[in-house]
């Protein structure tokens, strides 16, 4: 009694020789699978670029175009992926097998083909082809970890923004950019006024929930998809301007003190406002080799300290 298989295959079988491709087609129905036929290389290949099957049988001796060959042309059609093939021929020498494994071949099989030998090969082949699935599966699991990882490790806990880790590097890669371009890039630093006073009068969890809604409103005056934010640290927030002169910076930044304004949040010990507002310092520069992240970074940072030492809810570039 020949075994059936428990998980049918598809099947393209190629040999010119109707007589064995019949017989092996037989057995392949008889055992559950579903076999597709081609009496030429030409149309073999045909069928599997149309069908792509799980399993090539694949005849070494064919007029115009032979096994080796159409060996060769099934694996350029797939990069990146792997159907087993396995050759088929009268042919039993050591070096007609060893030929058809270097073409590319997987196994070899000897016609008249056994129905017990080809029953074999294809369990040992279907095995292999559990375990290739598996480790796709495993890589793309791989790949999304990974990409949920550098999403983690480039976001601020508390409000979601880029942290400083991807503030950083975003801000080397605009440098690049705008070298490249020969277009200003804006860069802001944002502080929270008299922040420790709203925490010490309204606690800190009011004052982590202040903290993310300071960082939706700057979030949503990003008009630019190349504009980036992120909260550079404590309540500092830092925003990212690709294309932006000065002016442009300035009108930004009188959008944003009147978007404070609207919103409202109330800060109950404010020496400027009966709402939360934020200082800013702005820097603009068109890149050139000497343009260093960190340069910006301070220059952004002694507007920031003039804007607090002139009253704060004010830009200074
Ligand atoms: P200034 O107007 O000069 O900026 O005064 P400030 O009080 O805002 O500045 P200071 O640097 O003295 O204090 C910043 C405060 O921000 C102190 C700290 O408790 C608070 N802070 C920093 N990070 C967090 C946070 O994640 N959550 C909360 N609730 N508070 C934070
Ligand atoms: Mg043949
Ligand atoms: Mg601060
Ligand atoms: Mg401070
Ligand atoms: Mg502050």
């Amino acid at each position: 009694m020949l075994p059936s298989s428990p998980s049918p295959l598809t099947i393209l079988v190629i040999d010119d020789q109707s007589a064995s491709r019949v017989a092996v087609v037989a057995e392949l129905d008889r055992a559950g699978h579903r076999a597709l036929e081609a009496d030429s290389a030409a149309w073999g290949l045909e069928l599997f670029k149309r069908y792509r099957p799980d399993l090539v049988l694949l005849d070494v001796e064919m007029p115009a175009h032979d096994g080796y060959w159409t060996a060769r042309q099934i694996r350029a059609a797939e990069p990146g992926g792997w159907t087993p093939i396995i050759f088929l021929s009268q042919r039993d020498q050591d070096q007609d097998v060893w030929r058809g494994i270097e073409a590319g071949g997987d196994d070899y099989l000897v016609k008249p083909v056994s129905p017990m030998i080809l029953h074999a090969k294809l369990r040992a082949m279907q095995r292999l082809l559990g375990m290739r699935q598996r480790l796709v599966q495993l890589s793309d699991e791989l790949r999304s970890a990974n990409a949920q990882l550098h999403e983690l490790s480039n976001a601020d806990a508390l409000t979601g923004l880029m942290n400083r880790r991807a503030l950083d590097e975003r801000l080397h890669q605009c440098i690049a950019q705008a070298r490249r371009d020969g277009l200003p890039l804006t860069l802001v630093l944002c502080d929270v006024d008299y922040f420790k006073r709203y925490n010490d009068s309204l606690g800190h969890v009011e004052g982590d929930a202040c903290l993310k809604r300071v960082a939706a409103l700057l979030r949503e005056a990003c008009r630019r998809p190349s504009d980036c934010v992120g909260r550079y640290g404590g309540e500092e927030f830092a925003l990212i301007l690709p294309n932006t002169p000065r002016s442009g910076a300035m009108t930004y930044a009188r959008a944003l003190i009147r978007t404070m304004a609207l919103a409202g949040i109330p800060h109950p010990d404010s020496d400027i406002a009966p709402h939360i507002t934020v200082s800013g310092g702005i820097t603009t520069c068109v890149a050139d080799a000497s343009t260093t992240a960190e340069g910006l970074l301070l220059r952004a940072d002694d507007a920031l300290y003039n804007a607090k030492a002139h009253g704060r809810n004010r830009f200074f570039s």
